[in-house]
């Protein structure tokens, strides 16, 4: 007898899943010295399980239709626990809702599989209508803390305009990422928040926050960069003195607005930071991915910020539901020294680049700074090529 329609896409679906999850993950040819792009994305919407996707009862889908979508895997947080490699993904679904949900890696640079359920955030009194962008910070209180974005409609907005809508800070924590007790929203002096990041120390003795204020939901107005803030409690988080560390300048990477990416990595030289800048251009904003160095004892204190971009948008990075970006909000620096950089292109899918804390620091400590003009930029140049002339000159 033939199989009938049913049973021929399920197989296909099936065998299709599973050799998108067990797809192996090759470093690509040609770092630059500073980390390694790999092959293939790490997680991408193909990677949501058939069970998520698909009714599997042939009496109720008969055609083995696709019923509830998945659009984009994006915007991973990322943790290690147990010698094992989460990430924490947005996963928005056709719906265009975003909602965070676990997969799991021995490797860390391929075979990530979700697990079957996802994350069911607790609400507050204000339900979230979106959330995500998730950092994972594992804090020296001994909880595992989720800061996202939540966003709900601007209640200020005129009749009609179905756009307007208010970002804040959302704070959930766990002890093993499957139980989430949702805290209230963070409360800073700005308008709006979003990229809001928890510092893994305590910083005389309360907790610290990365913020990035801004004034309307997009436009980051007059907040002027990242930010820093203390509260007593992580129960009721209130910020009242916000100031700011991480500036933007004119003609940047980072002019129109900057965010922090995951909590920074302690090092030995001071904390190591990766962020994202963005810029304007004819077609629109562009996101790259930054480094920067901050004081060991004083986190919000810059040491060392080396021009330009760390990570760009490249070949196929560069397409898809928000084109030309790159953004990163989950890192892990294992014990060894190795650094994997989670990261996602066009608001789409998940990469992972590889490094190490001696390679970052090293890039941090010596690429110079941005003199802000080209003229300086050519001096800058100029004195390298001479350098090397004379080197190369004297062998
Ligand atoms: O679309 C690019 C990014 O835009 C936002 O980041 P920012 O607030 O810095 O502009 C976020 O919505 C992020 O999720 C998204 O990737």
């Amino acid at each position: 007898m033939s199989q009938s329609v049913f049973e021929t896409r399920y197989e296909q679906i099936h065998e299709k899943y599973e050799a998108t999850i067990r797809k192996k993950n090759e470093k690509a040819p040609f770092g630059n010295g500073i980390f390694d792009r790999y092959e293939h994305p790490v997680l991408t919407a193909e990677h949501a399980p058939v069970i998520w996707r698909y009714d599997l009862n042939p009496e109720t889908n008969p055609y083995f239709m696709e019923r509830m979508g998945i659009n984009c895997v994006f915007n991973p947080g990322a943790i290690e626990l147990n010698g094992k490699f989460y990430l924490v993904a947005r996963v928005e679904g056709d719906d265009r809702k975003s909602f965070f949900a676990i997969a799991e890696s021995e490797s860390g640079i391929d075979r990530f599989r979700f697990w079957d359920q996802p994350v069911v955030m607790p609400e507050t009194d204000d339900p979230d209508i979106n959330v995500y962008d998730m950092r994972v910070v594992q804090h020296e209180d001994g909880w595992i803390y989720g800061l996202f974005c939540t966003e709900r409609k601007d209640p200020d907005a005129p009749a009609g305009d179905l756009s307007s809508a208010v970002a804040q800070c959302g704070i959930a924590r766990t002890r093993d990422l499957k139980v989430w007790e949702r805290l209230a929203d963070l409360k800073t002096p700005s308008a709006q928040q979003r990229n809001v990041v928890l510092h893994p120390e305590f910083v005389h003795g309360k907790y610290a926050f990365y913020t990035r204020p801004q004034d309307g939901f997009i436009d980051t107005g007059s907040g002027g960069g990242i930010g820093w803030g203390l509260s007593d409690s992580m129960e009721n988080a209130v910020i009242h003195e916000e100031v700011i560390i991480d500036r933007r300048y004119y003609h940047t990477i980072k002019e129109v607005k900057n965010g922090q990416g995951p909590a920074p990595i302690k090092t030995e030289q001071g904390w190591l930071h990766i962020a994202h800048g963005v810029r304007n251009t004819a077609a629109g904003l562009r996101y790259v991915l930054y480094a920067f160095l901050t004081d060991l004892e004083q986190p919000e204190r810059l040491l060392h910020a080396p021009a330009g971009h760390l990570i760009a948008p490249q070949g196929e990075e560069r397409i898809g539901d928000v084109s030309n970006v790159v953004f990163c909000n989950g890192v892990i620096a294992r014990e060894n020294g190795d650094v994997y950089i989670y990261y996602a292109s066009s608001d789409t899918r998940c990469h992972v680049a590889t490094t190490t804390v001696d390679q970052l620091l090293d890039y941090v400590m010596h690429t110079p700074e941005d003199p802000l003009r080209s003229y300086a930029c050519v001096q800058q140049r100029m004195d390298l090529i001479q350098r090397n002339l004379s080197y190369t000159q004297s062998r």
